[in-house]
This record gives C-alpha cells, structure tokens and sequence, in this order.
C-alpha cells in the first residue's frame, strides 16, 4: 500500500478468528429476517455477480427501475434492515473517530466467480466520511485507481479479519475487486467471501 491515496489504511487482521466468527453469526441472523437479493444494473436490468443484503437505518440497493439507491425497507420484503451490531458500531468508532455513526452496513457476498467492477461509491449525501470495510472468508484482490476511471490502479490482496478504511481522498477513487481466491477460507458456511461496509448516509 505504499502508494495508496490520502486517507486510505489497510488493518491487516484486525480482527481474530472469534471476532471473525461473530460477525459470520451476526451475518447469519441478519440474513434470516432480510435475505440476500440479486441487485441489477439502473436501466438495462443486467444482474450484479454479488449478492447483497444490509444492517442499519439504511440498506443499499438498486433494480433496473429505481436504480442505486438507501433504502429503509428490504426489496422484497418491504421490512426493516436488522439492527447494525454492536461490534460494528464499535469498529466504526475505533477506526475513524467520525462525528456521526455509519447508518448502513451493506453486506456483499462474493460466491464463485464474483466479482465487483470498477465504480467510485457516490449515492452517499455525506461524502466527507469516511467508508469503512471489513473482509470474511476468502481473500480477494482488492484493486484502487484514480479519481479518473482507466487510469493506473494497484492491487492489494484482503484476508479474513482485515479492515479498510477509506476517508480523504481515497474516498473519491475508484476501486475494484477483481478476484476472489475461492475455497482458501472456511469461514463462510456455503462458502466465498462476505465483505461489510459501514457508510455514513445523510450529513451528520
Ligand atoms: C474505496 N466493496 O461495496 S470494500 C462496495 O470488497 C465495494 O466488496 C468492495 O467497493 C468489496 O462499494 C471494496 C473497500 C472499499 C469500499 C468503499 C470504497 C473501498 C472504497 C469507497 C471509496 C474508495
Ligand atoms: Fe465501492
């Protein structure tokens, strides 16, 4: 990460395997009351390769019609997000110190051959916080460009437990995941990668 942008940190197991293994059960218990769902591209409808549920006030998600967006209530449902646990609560403050708390968790789930194109994360009112991720299960190939999309990026490999913070400049970048080492992690029962990441929605 030596040339990583302003604000970016990277937390290499910032979290042990009990830790780890609590944020699975939470994942777990969250996902019994707001199921993942396949979120689709604005306008052409074209299915997402992750799959996606959220905790908190606020959970993101996107269709073909509405496109990207917050939302209180889960697609299909229409019932609340579970609560954000504690201990995500207590990562968010740890690692940022921000003046507000994150009011979405969004849970991605990377099963075999997902993966996540390049795209800078702008659906956000408060741009100034920070965006904070926390990576389960398979390690994946994280990669961070520029404020341009096509320019330079560099590349750096996530393992279960690690945190990424993204604040200052780093939050304006684009990024992606461009690999998952499927099958090297245990962690996630029917396996892949889960990644979490805490925003900050409306301005503090
Ligand atoms: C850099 N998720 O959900 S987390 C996303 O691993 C997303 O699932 C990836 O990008 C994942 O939007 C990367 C790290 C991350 C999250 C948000 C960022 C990096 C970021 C926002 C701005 C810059
Ligand atoms: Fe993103």
């Amino acid at each position: 990460m030596d040339n990583f942008p302003p604000g970016f940190a990277h937390y290499p197991h910032y979290f042990d395997a009990s830790q780890q293994n609590a944020l699975i059960l939470a994942v777990k218990s969250g996902v019994e009351q707001a199921p993942f769902f396949v979120p689709r591209m604005p306008r052409t409808g074209t299915p997402m390769s992750v799959v996606l549920s959220n905790f908190g006030a606020l959970g993101w998600v996107s269709d073909k019609d509405k496109g990207y967006r917050y939302d209180p209530v889960h697609p299909t449902t229409g019932k609340p997000w579970p609560a954000m646990p504690e201990l995500l609560l207590d990562l968010w403050d740890n690692v940022t110190g921000y003046e507000a708390q994150p009011e979405c968790c969004l849970i991605n789930w990377y099963k075999d051959g997902a993966k996540m194109g390049a795209h800078i994360d702008n659906d956000e009112q408060d741009t100034r916080a920070p965006v904070v991720s926390v990576s389960l299960g398979d390690p994946a190939m994280f990669r961070m460009g520029g404020p341009k999309r096509g320019g330079p990026t560099q590349g750096l490999k996530l393992f279960s437990g690690d945190v990424v913070v993204m604040a200052g400049e780093s939050r304006f970048c684009y990024h992606s995941v461009s690999k998952v080492f499927y099958g090297e992690s245990a962690l996630v029962p029917r396996g892949g990668r889960i990644n979490l990441t805490l925003r900050r929605v409306a301005l503090p």
